[in-house]
């Protein structure tokens, strides 16, 4: 590839490179910044500044950067078979291997996974085999998925249908038949009451609309264990035992979209096992392969797959690289990795509880409203006014002026609105935790000092 200095690097991206939710003009206004290579947890960019990645990408590299072994089961993959599909009767050893080592990992009702390239596409999948399910039941009026305001379950149509975001359902508009519920964001909507009731009163919120929408047309349920890129929205404890209970009672299909939680996120495989959701449908993808290459999946559970399976003929459905060896190579040595390295156990025990009682510590800063965290996620919640809960002007963009500062002090943090966002590796080390901690309270001092100017 062509060598170019940063100045030419920033010129040709804006004249060539749309870039996923950027307002190009504020872009080309701020330059872009490029990041050129990382290791362990930290990123540099082409001038050369180390910054530390609190985000892991966005919310995928599990493992850290740099992991040799994950390029050389690549470089192994693509020079024994770098391409071949899963149509047509045919099949090879990495799909083989790692649809056994994803049910070997994944709560005991799964035993089957189709795979996609993305999250969005193991959303879109999970709409057309819900609706296929339904069919083959003799129940093809049950159309309808029932999802949450503000979650987010990808951008192809289907995917950002599923999602609660209003400005992406202004863009292109919203596939027929998904409705929308009120998120469990007890800080936020939470008003008097205790978040356990909180938590029962969002869950009930499903019951009232399948009774409002009639029970016989309901399809399916689907939320995110833990609302990722809504800003990190930790459900009460009451919420998801009412939701499956209320998904039991009326006989419709359960979807944990894993895409953030799975593969360690919370301390445990997946979301699903922290909370002890019983789905039908899982979808997955970022820290599946740690994000060293695009790869995503649907875990199918068995009243699913018993259908679709015996039931069906064709599920006309697929992707070139459903199951692309090479990408299934590296993620069977990511969840190898995971595996013999205990890193999750170690998320778990160890580094998560450092990290919380940090985390939670910066609640005390007169900037933040709620410290929240699970596992290996936190948010901070910005607010004006602390005690009454009062949010800043959205045209005030508290939350993107500490995001500036965090970069320019060389610390990756996700603004979601004011609500800021970690996710780090699960390989930081105590010492870089500090370093996270030290810099992202740095951010918030240097962003109160610049509002209140
Ligand atoms: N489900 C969930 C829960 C996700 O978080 C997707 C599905 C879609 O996955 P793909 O692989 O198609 O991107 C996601 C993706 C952000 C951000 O800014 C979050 C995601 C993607 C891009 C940006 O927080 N989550």
């Amino acid at each position: 590839m062509a060598t170019y200095n940063t100045q030419q690097l920033q010129e040709i991206d804006g004249l060539h490179h749309i870039h996923p939710f950027t307002d190009h003009k504020a872009l080309m206004e701020k330059g872009t910044r490029v990041i050129t290579r990382a290791n362990g947890v930290y990123l540099w960019d082409s001038d050369g500044n180390k910054i530390l990645d609190g985000m892991a990408g966005l919310w995928c590299v599990n493992v850290g950067y740099g992991r040799q072994e994950l390029v050389d089961a690549a470089t192994k993959q693509m020079r024994e078979l770098p391409y071949y599909n899963n149509f047509f009767q045919t099949t090879h050893p990495p799909a083989i291997e790692l649809s056994k080592a994803l049910v070997d990992i994944s709560p005991p009702q799964f035993n089957h996974v189709f795979f996609t390239n993305s999250g969005s596409e193991a959303n879109d999948t999970v709409v057309r085999m819900v609706r296929h399910y339904w069919n083959l039941e003799g129940k093809p009026e049950k159309t309808v998925i029932i999802s949450r305001e503000n979650a987010y379950h990808g951008s192809t149509v289907a995917a950002s249908s599923l999602g609660g975001m209003k400005g992406m359902h202004a863009q292109g508009g919203i596939l027929h038949d998904i409705e929308h519920i009120e998120q469990p964001h007890w800080y936020k909507n939470g008003g008097a009451m205790d978040p356990d009731e909180f938590g029962l009163k969002t869950a009930q919120a499903l019951e009232t609309r399948i009774r409002e929408i009639g029970e016989d047309r309901v399809a399916a349920f689907i939320g995110e264990p833990v609302q990722g890129a809504g800003g990190v929205i930790i459900p009460p404890a009451t919420y998801w035992p009412e939701i499956q209970q209320i998904c039991k009672k009326y006989g419709i299909l359960l979807i944990a979209d894993e895409v953030i939680c799975g593969f360690g996120r919370l301390g445990e495989w997946f979301g699903s096992d922290y909370f002890d959701i019983e789905a039908d449908f899982m979808p997955i993808a970022k820290g599946l392969s740690s994000g060293y290459l695009p790869i995503g999946g649907l875990m199918v559970g068995d009243r699913v797959a018993d259908t679709v399976i015996n039931k069906g003929s064709d599920f006309n459905h697929g992707f070139t690289y459903s199951g692309h060896p090479v990408a299934c190579a590296v993620a069977m040595e990511n969840i190898r990795i995971l595996k013999d390295e205990k890193i999750i156990e170690r998320a778990k025990n160890d580094l998560s509880p450092y990290l919380q009682e940090k985390w939670l510590a910066l609640g005390d800063h007169p900037l933040v409203g709620e410290a929240r965290g699970i596992g290996m996620v936190g948010a901070l919640e910005l607010v004006k006014d602390k005690d009454t809960k009062t949010s800043y002007q959205s045209d005030q963009n508290v939350g993107m002026i500490c995001r500036d500062f965090c970069f320019n002090n060389g610390l990756i943090m996700r603004a979601v609105g004011d609500a800021m966002i970690i996710c780090p590796p699960f390989v930081i080390s105590h010492s870089e935790i500090d370093e996270l901690v030290d810099k992202a309270k740095l951010c918030l001092d240097l962003t109160w000092a610049k509002i209140k100017s």
